[in-house]
């Protein structure tokens, strides 16, 4: 047989997974929708822009990897389910105009309070922790909102070099939040980013935390039994929550981490128990990256939260 030479390349996709962009919000109606906020607020000069600001880029640019044909099915969930069944799409990235990172925060935080307010799943994709701020401020329409965070850090600082909506204090900033009534802090270990002061902090206000080794020792079981059986549920996740070997394209990388399988155990108990309100997805640094393993993980993660919510609310699910 002779096998024909293509003249061209396959396009390069410029959005995640291919899902149609949409940078127009106006008139914007979909199940879910999926935007870059690439800036966190640095707290040097000179720590600005930083590798993670590169993830969303890196994201798209892993699509075909991630997921070649909207129409496959994810064997996992068994059931005829794909992604083409919902309206998904690719919102953009929120611009930075001026270099002006609080009119970033401001325009993240308004993007994910009108996705509420349209009655769609917010899945915004950092940048560094510090992006978290904005994204959970996002979500006051709200209330009873369980914050679900995947992280190896605490993140309970209250200020670092007088910034106090940087990377190491999204979770002391949520706790101050009145539509933020549980915090679960899920895969935290080692060192970094937690004294004393911060853990006591962290457990006087309520917030239970759910250490790597404990689910290493014990299995997600526990953790899922000590979430509220029902409710809204926002997931932020740290990629460094999971384990370097299966998420090296990170930066603040603990060894230790969850694997794959601990964080699909605890997407599907969220799905079970209630509503799955959007996913905040922060801290890739491509430049760590290898064989872009972290890409495709973390945009699969993305997929299979967004699929189990919406096929829970178009009656797909069991
Ligand atoms: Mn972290």
């Amino acid at each position: 047989m002779t096998i024909k030479i293509p003249k061209t390349q396959p396009p390069t996709p410029n959005s995640f997974v291919s899902l149609p962009v949409i940078t127009d919000w106006k008139d914007l109606q979909a199940d879910a929708v999926i935007f870059g906020v690439p800036h966190g607020k640095p707290y040097l000069a000179g720590h600005f822009p930083n590798n993670q600001s590169t993830a969303p880029a890196a994201l798209r640019a892993a699509s075909p990897r991630i997921l070649l044909d909207g129409r496959s099915l994810d064997a996992d969930f068994q059931r005829a389910v794909c992604l083409d069944d919902f309206t998904i799409v690719d919102g953009g990235d929120i611009p930075l105009e001026r270099g002006d990172v609080q009119q970033h925060y401001d325009a993240a935080e308004n993007a994910v309070r009108f996705s509420v307010q349209r009655g769609m799943m917010p899945v915004s994709i950092g940048g560094d922790d510090g992006v978290t701020n904005p994204v959970i401020r996002g979500l006051d329409g709200l209330s009873d909102v369980t914050l679900i965070q995947i992280d190896a850090h605490l993140d309970w600082r209250d200020e670092r070099y007088g910034i106090h909506d940087g990377y190491s204090s999204p979770m002391r900033r949520a706790s101050e939040q009145d539509h933020i009534t549980a915090i679960h802090q899920i895969g935290i270990r080692s060192f970094g980013s937690a004294k004393q002061r911060e853990t006591d902090m962290a457990r006087r206000w309520g917030a239970k935390i759910h250490l790597a080794q404990d689910i290493h020792r014990h299995g997600m079981a526990p953790v899922i039994a000590a979430l509220p059986s029902s409710g809204k549920f926002f997931v932020t996740l740290d990629v460094d929550g999971l384990d370097p070997s299966v998420m090296p394209g990170t930066v603040a990388l603990a060894p230790g981490g969850l694997m794959w399988w601990h964080i699909i155990e605890l997407f599907e108990a969220l799905a079970a128990k209630g509503q799955i309100l959007g996913l905040n997805l922060v801290e890739l640094a491509p430049k760590n990256d290898l064989n872009q393993v972290s890409m495709i993980g973390a945009g699969r993660l993305m997929l299979k939260l967004i699929m189990l919510q919406l096929m829970k609310s178009h009656g797909k699910a069991n």
